[in-house]
């Protein structure tokens, strides 16, 4: 501690130490132990930043009322990726595995908050668009498969990205349902294929909370045009992950933290008429090869299936 916040500190560790003690019933018999934990630790540390920071009232309460804001219209969902917490917990996860020896394959990179369960399903290949966006039509493609390089049939890539507006459906009421969102099992020979259309990147909405905070913080809200996917197979750890669009004015500096250097594959631009045709179409389209290699189970590491709030339709 710098001289400068030893001057600041006008409460006692010690006190503090003793109020979060009883904030967090530690001397109490009952109740959850982890919690009380947490929520001693947690106490305790914003009680020290409020000496340290000299918080005033003022400053609290504004935070007080921000995160109220922010819960009551659902954006803790999208504050938490944009305070790069929700990498921080990635991070820890690709360490935890590291540590136990595991290969952990395809690099993971945060869900954010727009996943939507029960997406259609379909195998080895799947349409995500309706027709009715007039984007830059996209075709991907790619192989699951294990640690050892062998295919993975029945693995399910359950894939979801926004439209050429940045939307997401179901967030989007003007999309129908499950638009832009497929689960697609895999083929015998591990292969997976889609037809889309090339997303745009997602803005927070104006006048959010969450673009509220970016922009108080002198940062952009925006995100990189990108494509999640959860892949799962029996046997396997899920996988949690998203592919970028190269290119992207907001590829490295994504405010959510997503990307990351393995996951930015080439998009290739097809303008033969040849090819065009033999894709039924009458223009030139994108096409993105990206195969994923997943881990097995594990024991003595902690699981990828996270609980979280989730939307489902
Ligand atoms: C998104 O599309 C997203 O993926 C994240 C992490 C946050 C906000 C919007
Ligand atoms: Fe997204």
């Amino acid at each position: 501690m710098s001289k400068n916040d030893s001057q600041k500190n006008i409460i006692d560790r010690t006190i503090i130490a003793a109020l979060a003690d009883r904030a967090a019933g530690h001397d109490a018999p009952g109740g959850n132990p982890r919690l009380k934990e947490i929520v001693r630790r947690l106490t305790a540390d914003l009680m020290v930043a409020i000496d340290d920071l000299d918080i005033t009232q003022d400053e609290f309460w504004a935070g007080v009322t921000y995160l109220a804001k922010a819960g009551q219209s659902n954006e803790l969902g999208l504050i938490v990726p944009g305070i790069a917490v929700e990498h921080y917990l990635d991070l820890r996860l690709d360490e935890k595995e590291r540590r136990a020896g595991l290969d952990s394959g395809t690099q993971r990179t945060i869900e954010g908050p727009l996943y939507v369960a029960g997406a259609p399903l379909a195998k080895g290949s799947a349409r995500l668009d309706d027709g009715s966006d007039d984007g830059e039509v996209l075709f991907v493609q790619g192989r699951v498969s294990g640690p050892d390089g062998r295919p993975v049939e029945g693995a399910i890539v359950d894939v979801w990205h926004a439209n050429t507006m940045g939307n997401y459906s179901h967030f989007d009421p003007s999309q129908p349902a499950f638009n832009l969102r497929r689960r697609i099992e895999t083929l015998a020979d591990g292969t997976y294929s889609f037809r889309t259309i090339m997303p745009a990147g997602y803005g927070c909405p104006p006048g959010s909370q969450s673009r509220l905070l970016m922009e108080s913080l002198g940062r952009h809200a925006e995100r990189p045009a990108h494509i999640h996917f959860f892949v799962t197979a029996p046997g396997f750890r899920k996988l949690t992950t998203q592919i970028n669009i190269e290119g992207d004015e907001y590829l490295h500096t994504d405010f959510a933290f997503g990307t990351r250097e393995g996951l930015i594959p080439a998009v290739k631009r097809v303008s033969d008429a040849v090819e065009i045709h033999a894709r039924g179409l009458n223009k030139p389209f994108a096409a993105i090869d990206f195969d994923f290699s997943i881990a097995l189970d594990a024991e003595g590491v902690v699981g990828t299936e996270v609980s979280r709030p989730r939307a489902a339709a």
